[in-house]
């Protein structure tokens, strides 16, 4: 039984019994506070689910997207105010070719500085999202932001209305995804709205039969909690984060690319499905019901060497699963459910696909799909304790601090980064991509296929992965992606020398 089925709130669990208690008791699969909503919720799969426009570049590979407030209705009769990139929530999605650098200019009209990380990009350090490399809004807001002043921070960097993030695109396919970066104030931001697709192509994925088109689906999963006039709730106090919500926020209301429980009218056909969780603390284990299977074809960071079928997908934030789903299995007429057996109630349903009518299906996934990126011999290893020190959660018990450097791996080199926590902690490494090598000792999962950047660290678990550092030399980034951990210090700097 959850410590919250039993009338207790997590943060009251935490404090009687302490951590150690939580993972000894088996509680631990739900990582942050519930933020209860007011506004009535609507009855599920009765949304249609949105697919984020595709943004066109205004010349060849320049594309430019500003970042405003808009209000748009996302509960049916009531209206949100988002900070979105180009005013939508998600942002449109870019698609972008290996061997294609493309600039995106990001134009920052929100009462507040951003920056843009491109999750999963190898990108040079000027265009990474540094959360001190601030876009500030064009005259003079960069002080005093209508939700949250301003701190600033020694070594910050200002770049007046607009800056250009270059991207070389010199990587494989994969499903990659953008959100604000920000020095202390990630979590609000991004649940505020600032968040989209960008999906990488490849020729190596275009001479593979996977479904395309209408039958490839981005699939952004998040929560939120919105307040009885439709706007959207978050706890925060006038020194920051909610001490209450230390653990993370966890919104009651399921989104999917922005919509609460969508529906979606399928063929019965493979669908391919790229899923993101874009949550900020809530972690997900994805079913289909009545039943029936996911077959994995990617990771975070691309394609796989072979498919994986999986029953369940567990995903932390941060991370994607790139599945293909077939629709044929399933009579016409009926539903297929997408849920997540981590949570009870409204927030155990994600979304419903609809089996319409049957159609052709040209559609296969090879045996074989890719050849990744061989596994390279690590030249060392290096520890990264994610852990809660008084008020703060802590990387090595450091509190971060800009410019405090961790690490100094060698460009070209690859090292096992040895990772432990005492809490769930979504460990996401900039730049550089990694293959899961163990987990406690033992083999990973079968859901920790591939290479990824980002992986779920469980209470009192010890996960090694072998990263390669390729691509530019720079200061890079490894955080948690519970975005409340991260603002609350979770992160650290390391160099690529
Ligand atoms: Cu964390």
């Amino acid at each position: 039984m959850s410590a919250r089925r039993a009338g207790l709130s997590r943060r009251g669990f935490l404090g009687l019994l302490g951590g150690t208690a939580l993972a000894a008791t088996g509680c631990g699969e739900v990582a942050g506070e519930l933020l209860a909503g007011s506004a009535p919720m609507p009855a599920p799969f009765t949304v249609p689910l949105p697919i984020p426009r595709v943004a066109r570049p205004v010349s060849p590979g320049l594309y430019e997207v500003t970042q405003r407030v808009a209000r748009v209705e996302i509960l049916p009769g009531l209206r949100t105010e988002v900070w979105g990139y180009d005013g939508t929530f998600p942002g449109p999605t870019f698609e972008l070719r290996r061997g294609e650098p493309a600039t995106i200019r990001v134009r920052n009209e929100l009462p507040v500085p951003t920056s843009t990380h491109l999750h999963g990009g190898v990108t040079p350090p000027d265009s990474d999202g540094y959360p001190t490399d601030l876009v500030v809004p064009a005259g003079g807001h960069s002080g005093h932001g209508g939700h949250a002043a301003h701190m600033t921070h020694p070594g910050e960097v200002h770049h007046e209305g607009a800056k250009d993030y270059r991207y070389p695109v010199g990587q494989r396919a994969a499903t990659l995804w953008y959100h604000d970066h920000r020095m202390d104030y990630t979590a609000p931001a991004v649940w505020q709205g600032l968040a989209g697709f960008a999906l990488v192509r490849d020729e190596e994925e275009d001479a593979l039969p996977l479904p395309g088109g209408e039958r490839e689906l981005p699939l952004m999963i998040c929560d939120r909690s919105f307040a009885a006039d439709g706007s959207f709730r978050y706890p925060r106090t006038h020194e920051g984060h909610d001490s209450d919500y230390m653990e993370g926020v966890e919104g009651d209301v399921i989104l999917v690319n922005g919509a609460p429980w969508p529906v979606h009218e399928v063929t019965a056909t493979r669908h391919r499905l790229r899923l993101l969780n874009a949550s900020n603390a809530r972690r997900l284990r994805l079913r289909l019901a009545p039943g029936g299977g996911f077959t994995q074809i990617g990771s975070d960071s691309g394609l796989l060497a072979a498919p994986v079928r999986h029953d369940t997908l567990p995903m932390a934030p941060g991370e994607r699963q790139d599945v293909v789903v077939d629709f044929s299995a399933y009579p016409v007429g009926s539903t297929v459910t997408l849920v997540n057996t981590l949570a009870d109630g409204p927030a155990g349903n994600v979304m419903r696909f609809v089996v319409a009518r049957r159609a052709k299906d040209d559609s296969a996934v090879p045996k074989t799909l890719s050849r990744p990126p061989e596994r390279p011999v690590p030249v060392t290893t290096r520890s990264f304790d994610f852990r809660r020190t008084g008020q703060s959660w802590t990387v090595n018990g450091r509190v971060y601090r800009p410019g405090d450097l961790l690490a100094r791996p060698r460009l070209g080199t690859a090292e096992v980064w040895r990772l432990t926590s005492d809490f769930h902690h979504p460990v996401h490494l900039h730049l550089a991509h990694f293959l899961v090598l163990a987990r406690n000792g033992r083999p990973p999962a079968a859901t920790d296929a591939g290479w990824k950047d980002t992986v779920d660290v469980r209470p009192y678990e010890v996960v090694d992965v072998l990263a390669r550092f390729e691509g530019y030399r720079g200061r890079y980034m490894l955080h948690c992606h519970n975005l409340e951990h991260e603002d609350m210090a979770m992160m650290a700097d390391f160099e690529v020398v």
